[in-house]
């Protein structure tokens, strides 16, 4: 597959899709992200792609994971330092107009409707920004016998970026979908995959939703 920086190995019997926290309370206004004072418009324009995307993996019958940052009920899985950060206009848990927010269970936590996992598809649910730590992601992987991953989702700096450096540690191959990701402030989006793709590939690779279909080879539907 054409990659940034040199070509990615796919191997179609050993990829996975990882779409990373497509959720209302990053996306939407009114959720954690707006909360903390973001333009959330950003990251809603890149649904489409993130769906397409999907469709894309769904035609080729190859594994689709999502994850959502989100927090038991009693936020006994929300450190004090994650809660108490900064100065939000809500704290994770708080009652917001998508209910408390990042909390399990609760519209704001749920995958916005475009990219809503179809029956079957694995949802982990993670307390941090990586989608390994604390979570059965890895076994779920090993089940699955795969040993690439495209990643798509947000926020490009801070979820999907760690989770792809927890998945490279982890023996991974790591390919970034460019225009499936998308971050509040352009600039950290931008130096996320420089810094992906520096020094040979250091993390992983990166390449645009169309060159990842055309490896595919699943023509949209006319
Ligand atoms: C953040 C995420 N940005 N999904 N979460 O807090 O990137």
């Amino acid at each position: 597959m054409r990659a940034e920086p040199f070509d990615f190995p796919f191997e179609r019997a050993e990829t996975a899709l990882i779409v990373i926290d497509m959720q209302r309370d990053f996306i939407e206004p009114g959720g954690f992200g707006a909360a903390l004072g973001n333009d959330v418009s950003r990251l809603a324009a890149i649904t489409p792609t993130v769906a397409r995307l999907i469709a894309g993996f769904r035609r080729a019958g190859l594994p689709v994971i999502h994850t959502r940052e989100c927090h038991r009920p009693d936020l006994s899985d929300c450190p004090p330092a994650k809660r108490l950060r900064g100065a939000p206009s809500l704290r994770i848990g708080d009652a917001g107009p998508m209910g408390r927010i990042l909390v399990a269970g609760e519209p704001g936590a749920e995958i916005v409707t475009d990219c809503a996992p179809a029956p079957g598809e694995t949802v982990i649910d993670k307390p941090g920004k990586g989608a390994f730590y604390a979570t059965p992601l890895s076994d779920v992987l090993a089940g699955l016998g795969v040993s690439r991953l495209v990643f798509a989702g947000v926020t490009t700096e801070v979820c999907v970026q760690t989770t792809m450096r927890e998945a490279n540690d982890r023996g991974f191959d790591c390919l970034l979908a460019t225009d499936a990701t998308e971050s509040y402030f352009p600039e950290f989006k931008a130096a996320a995959i420089a810094m992906i793709t520096a020094q040979g590939g250091i993390v992983g690779w990166a390449a645009p939703t169309d060159a990842i279909l055309e490896a595919l080879d699943v023509p949209a539907p006319a």
